[in-house]
């Protein structure tokens, strides 16, 4: 008897041991250990209150990017997240060091536009070394997968993609076309002229005649075309494709200095559908807009939260886009916040 007795005893504390233990290992993994498989228990998330993130804005270059600076700092706003926020005004040098600055101060997650795709391992295996999770938001950087955790953006190839198509259907297969590209070497520049490039392919009289870089602002967009405009005449010329509406809005304007009506002598594709390109559209100056997406605060923070919990995300969060024609531009204008 006494010995059944202390049998069960023995089983019973066994019994505890193991269910302790399992507890213990299923609630005891702690904010920040290892990457994205450890779930840390409810108890020790954080929330939006607690988050402190660093965002390295590349300028305010165009439209688009004032509608997605606002977008961030009114989602961290509403959030209550603590933002630290900087503008490199279209300086790789000085956006890389608004993020040593942010890896200084600690901050739990580093948001970053890189403004082109080259020239970030180093200061991204920093950030990695000092263990702040880096989110690309917006454009691509070239640097090995290790280096970041997300990239939250564009499908900049499918958005070149949709302007070749667009612009086949406008030339009927045939046409000399000039081409304002964006910043050089930025991750939208590369991947948009591919992709228009790639539809064009197949039709042997659709002809790019000329390709130079606005940096993706109007006044860079009107000097460009002027020269075009200077060097072939706005006759040899049926239509521009303009990486960015801020170019297509610049080169409207020489286009009209020379005499000729832009959306009909020639004819415009552009990318981001900012508000000014619908009013073009309604004016019949502009004849397609590619939507590429600003509003990416409140996915970003969303991405930085769970990241910042340990929580697996996907190594691309692509945004939803479409594309927008005359027909009902003056319908969705008012619907459009940048
Ligand atoms: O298309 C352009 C801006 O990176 C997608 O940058 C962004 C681009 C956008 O200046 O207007």
């Amino acid at each position: 008897m006494k010995n059944k007795v202390s049998a069960n005893t023995v089983l019973i504390t066994l019994w505890t041991i193991a269910l302790l233990s399992l507890l213990v290992s299923s609630c005891g993994t702690k904010k920040k250990e290892g990457s994205g498989n450890n779930v840390p228990h409810d108890d020790e998330k954080i929330t939006y209150n607690e988050l402190v993130v660093g965002y390295a804005q590349l300028g305010a270059e165009s439209d688009w990017r004032t509608g997605n600076t606002e977008s961030i700092l009114e989602a961290a706003e509403e959030l209550g997240v603590e933002l630290l926020f900087s503008n490199a005004q279209q300086n790789q040098e000085r956006q890389i060091k608004a993020i040593r600055t942010f890896i200084a101060q600690q901050v739990d997650i580093i948001g970053v536009a890189p403004i082109v795709e080259t020239g970030w391992e180093s200061v991204f295996q920093e950030a990695k070394d000092a263990g702040i999770p880096i989110i690309l938001v917006d454009r691509r950087a070239d640097v090995p997968e290790d280096l970041y955790t997300t990239y939250l953006g564009s499908d900049f190839l499918e958005e070149g993609r949709n302007a070749g198509r667009i612009m086949v259907d406008l030339l009927d297969g045939k046409g000399r076309i000039v081409e304002l590209e964006g910043t050089v070497g930025s991750a939208p520049a590369i991947d948009r002229a591919n992709g228009f490039r790639e539809v064009l392919e197949d039709y042997p009289e659709m002809e790019i005649i000329a390709t130079e870089s606005g940096d993706f602002t109007r006044a860079k967009g009107e000097e460009v075309m002027e020269g075009f405009l200077d060097t072939y005449g706005g006759n040899e010329i049926d239509a521009l494709f303009a990486h960015n509406d801020d170019m297509a809005i610049g080169a409207i304007k020489a286009i009209e200095a020379h005499g000729f009506r832009p959306g009909i002598d020639i004819k415009i594709v552009s990318i981001d559908a900012i508000r000014e390109a619908f009013q073009a559209m309604i004016d019949g100056k502009i004849n397609a807009t590619v939507e590429c997406n600003a509003l990416l605060g409140p996915q970003f923070f969303e991405l930085a939260l769970k990241v910042a919990n340990g929580e697996k995300v996907p190594k691309w969060v692509p945004s939803d886009e479409g594309v927008f024609f005359p027909e009902n531009a003056a319908e969705i204008l008012p619907t459009r916040k940048y």
